[in-house]
């Protein structure tokens, strides 16, 4: 089998932190670009020698020509502003919406076989722009978003119950902001629902309702408490394992079942927009998307939150992108 090429599109705190995880697990060799002049060269430098340490054998590279990103089988893109406290992540709008179209422009060019998995901010509008202008399959072009939303609910689920992460499954749907959809109906401990678990903490059905919707607020709002407290940047670490854990997807063909953002053709009711849904994941990219029996609590939750993206879509065509 022949090496992966990954190559990884802004070279910041997600950028750094991706690398380092797609050497240690060997997924590829790592191709990582960004506009600043030494910065990932000097990354990637650092990176490989740990090698020894770390016990992989990988290639890595840092660069500011796009030429070098050329035959990659996948493409991961960070580039474009984080946000400050205070921000929301639609404020990002306009800067990285030029960003992201330069980007797309130059992945068309350069690496147009690849399957891409877009990061930056606001997610949802930067994976329809990414894909409006490269032209590029809807299979090929998704965002990561719901792997690490789900992973932060699973997170608080753990601690209020006591139990291994490990053993929690929760998904989120929807788009990447204030509106997303943690699926509480589904959240489950290897099989048992969690809000049977807290049932029987309390002993009181309304008190556990009360803190299972604690829990989905602080999962909304989990990217916004990373922000005020780290006031230079938002999330990297948890960001990075996300799309690490849907690039080895990809580039391993496993066929995972992971919350992604994704086209939708009629599934869930929703007809043309990129919405966080299940989605199976292998070689081909996007190979499926798996619907998911929604109530109505459920299913109106997942169109507020589907309005909101095409809001957003609408407020970036008319900034003309
Ligand atoms: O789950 C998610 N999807 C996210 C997304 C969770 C947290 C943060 N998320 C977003 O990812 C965040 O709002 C940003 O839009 C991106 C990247 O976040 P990161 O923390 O890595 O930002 P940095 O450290 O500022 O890195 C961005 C890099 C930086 O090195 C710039 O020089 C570079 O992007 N950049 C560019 N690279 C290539 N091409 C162009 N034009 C460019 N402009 C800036």
């Amino acid at each position: 089998m022949s090496r992966k090429k990954i190559a990884l599109i802004g070279g910041g705190q997600i950028g750094g932190v991706l690398a380092q995880h797609i050497a240690q697990k060997e997924l590829g060799d790592v191709v990582l670009f960004d506009i600043v002049e030494d910065m990932p060269q000097g990354k990637t430098l650092d990176i490989a020698e740990a090698s020894r340490i770390d016990g992989f054998d990988v290639k890595l590279s840092g660069t500011n020509d796009y030429k070098d990103i050329a035959g990659s089988d996948l493409v991961i893109i960070t580039a474009g502003l984080p946000r400050k406290p205070g921000m929301s992540r639609d404020d990002l709008l306009s800067t990285n919406a030029k960003i992201m179209k330069s980007v797309a422009e130059a992945v068309k060019t350069n690496a147009p076989n690849a399957i891409v998995i877009i990061i930056s901010n606001p997610l949802d509008a930067m994976v329809t722009l990414f894909q409006k202008v490269s032209g590029f399959p809807h299979n090929r072009v998704i965002g990561q978003a719901g792997v690490l939303d789900s992973s932060r609910f699973s997170t608080f689920i753990a601690w209020e119950l006591e139990v291994s992460v490990k053993d929690v499954n929760a998904m989120v749907l929807g788009g990447h902001g204030d509106t997303m959809v943690p699926l509480t109906r589904y959240a489950n401990v290897n099989g048992v629902p969690v809000l049977e678990m807290l049932e029987r903490k309390y002993k009181d059905a309304s008190k556990a309702k009360e803190v299972m919707d604690a829990m989905v607020e602080r999962t909304k709002m989990a990217g916004g408490e990373v922000v005020k407290l780290l006031k230079t940047g938002s999330a990297f670490y948890s960001p990075a394992s996300a799309a690490v854990e849907m690039a080895a997807a990809i580039i391993k063909n496993e066929k995972r079942l992971l919350p992604t953002c994704a086209f939708l053709n009629n599934e869930y009711g929703v007809k043309g927009y990129y919405v966080g849904v299940p989605v199976v994941l292998g070689e081909k990219g996007a190979e499926r998307i798996i619907e998911v029996s929604l109530n109505e609590e459920e299913q109106a939750a997942l169109d507020k939150s589907v309005t909101a993206v095409k809001s957003l879509v609408e407020d970036m065509e008319r900034l003309g992108f």
